[in-house]
């Protein structure tokens, strides 16, 4: 009979991970994450979460490592680098994704901590991979294990890489050492607040989701209309707190590309979204946060999208734009509407 594997040091989890495509591995106590508690309870109260679930939806769970793995011990986190590349923006009618979502990277960063979670179970060990998932608040984890120090912004920062990386963890019930948190590298900057375009950053790290267009665009309903201008191409997620940040743009040109699994890009035709069918969308965005897997949400931001970049002297623009004023859908017909009334001021003013 075959031995059973020995059990991997953390060094060798750390060069299996780091070989799969990972940017930075630490390992932090599995005890309960009491500021992240802290602060979604806070935050909730305030309002700052709007109607988001997610972490929110039952903050006893999502900051208790032990409610998901029980006896669980370590927690050892993961950054992957995501695509930073930018392709020359379309003229005309263009949407723009954010740049975590221009591939799928937690697909990877997954599929690389379950194979480490499978080892260690083999090994008679509790172990189950997480990434982006409501069960545990992953920039809190890679915090303590060292990946990285919270940005005012609220992202992490991982010292010599930036940002711009998605989170994932393992929890396990194996005693591994632990790193230390990374001190703050911030200094006296303030841009990411200063020149967040909607105010949303209302203090050092915290986000108030009801201004943060990365929310408004997830979250269903009408959007309010101060925020749809400044929405300007956004069709998915926003960077701009990471894009002014120094560090963020010092470091983000060394980061390794191709690590994620294809996805639609960086730029999207607003046309055919507003005008494409369910499944089509589904097939091409379902892996995007919709909410309840609804593509009118996707369609909704099209048609802002095309408001704010289309050409106002084309005189088709318009002539499709009347046709989505009269589709179906209430909540595409309204923002259709806007949008016509915006192309008339921008053919007004004369910007484009
Ligand atoms: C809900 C959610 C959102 C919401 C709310 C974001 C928020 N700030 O909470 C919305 C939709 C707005 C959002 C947007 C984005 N998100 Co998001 N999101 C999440 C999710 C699902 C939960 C986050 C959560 O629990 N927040 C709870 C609050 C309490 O946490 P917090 O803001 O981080 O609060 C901490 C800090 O305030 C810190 N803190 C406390 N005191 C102090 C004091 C100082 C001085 C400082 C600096 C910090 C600090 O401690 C708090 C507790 O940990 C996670 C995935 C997950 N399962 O964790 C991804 C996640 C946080 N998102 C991620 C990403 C990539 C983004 C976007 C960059 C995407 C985009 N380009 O549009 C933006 C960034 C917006 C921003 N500036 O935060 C990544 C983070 C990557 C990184 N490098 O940090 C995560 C981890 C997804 C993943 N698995 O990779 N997101
Ligand atoms: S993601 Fe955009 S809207 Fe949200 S805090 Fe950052 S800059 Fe502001
Ligand atoms: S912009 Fe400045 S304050 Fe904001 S996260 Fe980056 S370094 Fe920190």
């Amino acid at each position: 009979m075959r031995p059973p594997p020995s059990m991997p040091s953390i060094d060798e989890i750390r060069n299996d991970l780091i070989a799969a495509g990972a940017i930075r591995v630490g390992v932090a106590p599995a005890g309960v994450l009491e500021r992240a508690r802290s602060a979604l309870e806070d935050r909730r109260a305030r309002g700052y979460s709007d109607s988001m679930e997610f972490t929110w939806r039952n903050p006893e769970r999502s900051t208790n490592p032990s409610a998901s793995v029980r006896g669980a011990r370590s927690l050892i986190a993961a950054a992957w680098p995501v695509d930073v590349s930018d392709e020359p923006a379309p003229f005309g009618a263009r949407a723009r994704v954010a740049r975590y979502a221009h591939d799928d990277h937690y697909t990877p960063l997954r599929t690389a901590l379950r194979s480490v979670a499978r080892r260690l179970r083999i090994d008679g060990h509790r172990a189950v991979a997480f990434v982006d998932d409501n069960a545990i608040v992953d920039r809190e984890v890679a915090y303590l294990a060292g990946i990285g120090w919270f940005g005012r912004n609220a992202n992490i920062l991982v010292p010599g890489v930036g940002s711009h990386v998605v989170l994932g963890c393992i929890i396990t019930t194996v005693e591994f050492p632990t790193d230390r948190p990374v001190p703050d590298g911030c200094g006296s900057c303030t841009r990411c607040i200063d020149d967040c375009p909607t105010g949303a950053i209302v203090g050092p790290g915290v986000v108030d989701a009801r201004r943060c267009l990365a929310w408004i665009l997830q979250r269903p309903g009408s959007i309010p209309e101060e925020f749809r201008t400044v929405m300007h191409d956004r069709i998915y997620g926003c960077d701009d707190c990471q894009e002014v940040c120094p560090p963020t743009i010092r470091l983000s040109p060394r980061l390794p590309a191709g690590r994620g699994e294809p996805g639609p890009g960086q730029w999207v035709d607003p046309w055919a979204i507003a005008f494409g069918d369910d499944s089509d969308l589904l097939d091409r965005f379902g892996r995007w946060y919709l909410h309840g897997r609804n593509p009118r949400w996707l369609r909704r931001n099209a048609v802002i999208a095309i408001g704010n970049t289309a050409d106002p002297t084309d005189q088709t623009v318009d002539e499709r734009l009347a046709v989505l004023c009269d589709d179906d859908d209430d909540i595409v017909a309204e923002h259709a509407a806007w949008a016509r009334r915006r192309l008339t001021e921008r053919a007004t003013v004369g910007s484009l």
